[in-house]
């Protein structure tokens, strides 16, 4: 089932060795070996990094407040909603995460324009970074930065909640899939090819593009799942309140989990799991639904769960955690904001309840993070780390064999702006801030 491919070594040798070849390549330096073995820019760079904080950040209640009018009240007549208890528990490690013993401290390793998103390739140790205005840039553990591989600034705009907001990497390494907004703001699902070792960006091509109504709730995190397929969240469709009624839609792809099989189809196919594969009332890409905006995700591979953090409109932002084989199930929005009712209506069936929520008395707009699985931080392993973009406190959620939050640890560390958090080859955590600064998260 795990279609994991560790890069055969000869590829390696094939990607050292091409490393001068740019001919007949993109307009940036697409060399897949610059990465690594030729820095042109120590780290932290000096040069002073671009502030360009989004006019509005990942859909908070500040842009609901000028788009939209304010929800319903919830009324103590509404039906208490059903709710699933999902248990995505298989292997539960035997030790449990202690974050408060440890003093944890942000190292900034680098600085980049806008950095919002951060993927590994396989069999390297680099951290490959999205820009949100459309480049791909290589920065090395050591925070060595390198020439850009890919630039689509011509091909996106950076306005409200829009720009390139994602990117991840084949198993095998020969593909570089981003998530972006078109200049039509639609969501962009695109592949990049890589061959004889060099990224091919005039090969670029769409596999999935979803009209997005307004410029705001894009989501757009893309992640490689464990299952080998490409996992892309979508947003509500923007505005406020769920205005264009896709939460409770399985049948459009906004407001979404989307699961596709780049492999198995032109230009993709459908997992033969999927809910909704055959068809029915959903549509073939969904994997869940009742979704507001969920801006970041992230796979567990020691547990099999995903964490979907998605964001709130007036009141509480939200965390989910169910297993990956989980699928069909409904997020509750708009019926649900977090744990509270929100504009009045039931679901037809259950809706997933969080596995932990916090209130707009700390911050605006959840910024999910990741489950620490490195080495060296024994008391961070297995911890869920995330922070929220207006209050940049970076919190340590601990849950139990059973999904049950033992405790959410202030871990002391915080940071501006922050957009996303990466994950190193070894397990390292990063985050970075919209602001430049990329942090890794270690310990005094
Ligand atoms: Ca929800």
């Amino acid at each position: 089932m795990l279609r994991r491919v560790v890069i055969p070594a000869v590829l390696l040798l094939l990607l050292t060795a091409c490393s001068a070849d740019t001919e007949g390549t993109a307009t940036v330096d697409p060399t897949l070996g610059d990465g690594t073995s030729a820095p042109t820019t120590p780290a932290p760079t000096t040069s002073a990094p671009t502030t360009p904080a989004p006019t509005t950040e990942p859909s908070s209640a500040t842009t609901e407040a000028e788009d939209g009018t304010p929800s319903a009240t919830p009324t103590d007549d509404v039906p208490a909603t059903p709710t699933t208890t999902p248990d995505p528990t298989p292997d539960e490690p035997a030790t449990v995460a202690d974050p408060g013993s440890v003093d944890l401290v942000l190292e900034e390793i680098a600085r980049l324009s806008a950095p919002i998103a951060m993927a590994v390739r396989p069999g390297d140790d680099t951290l490959w970074v999205a820009e949100r205005a459309g480049r791909v840039v290589p920065v090395q553990p050591d925070g060595t930065v390198g020439e850009a591989i890919l630039d689509i600034s011509g091909d996106t705009t950076t306005g409200s909640e829009r720009g390139l907001l994602g990117l991840t990497w084949s198993a095998d390494g020969d593909t570089l899939y981003l998530s972006y907004t078109d200049t039509d703001g639609a969501n962009v699902l695109a592949a990049v090819p890589v061959s004889d070792g060099v990224l091919r960006a005039d090969d670029r091509r769409a596999l999935l593009t979803v009209p997005q109504p307004a410029s705001n709730h894009n989501g757009g995190d893309l992640q490689l799942g464990p299952d080998g397929y490409l996992w892309w969240a979508l947003g509500d469709g923007g505005a406020a309140d769920d205005r264009f009624g896709n939460g409770q839609r399985p049948d459009t792809l906004l407001g979404a989990m989307l699961r596709i099989d780049p492999d198995g189809g032109d230009p993709y196919g459908i997992p033969a799991d999927n809910p909704w594969a055959e068809g029915g009332e959903g549509a073939p890409e969904v994997w869940a639904y009742g979704l507001r905006n969920p801006w970041r995700f992230a796979f567990d591979t020691v547990t099999d769960t995903v964490w979907i953090a998605d964001v709130g409109q007036n009141s509480v932002e939200e965390i989910d955690r169910v297993g990956v084989a989980e699928a069909g199930l409904n997020y509750g929005w708009p019926h649900r904001e977090g744990d509270e009712p929100f504009d009045g209506g039931q679901a037809d069936g259950p809706t997933v309840e969080p596995v932990h929520t916090y209130t707009h008395g700390r911050g605006c707009s959840i910024t999910g993070g990741r489950v620490y699985r490195g080495n060296d931080l024994d008391a961070l392993r297995g911890a869920y780390l995330y922070t929220d973009f207006c209050d940049g406190r970076i919190f340590a959620l601990v849950v139990d064999a059973d999904g049950s939050v033992v405790e959410d640890v202030d871990t002391g560390m915080s940071l501006s702006a922050p957009v996303a958090f990466g994950e190193g080859a070894d397990g390292a955590l990063y985050v970075l801030s919209l602001d430049g600064p990329i942090h890794e998260v270690t310990a005094r």
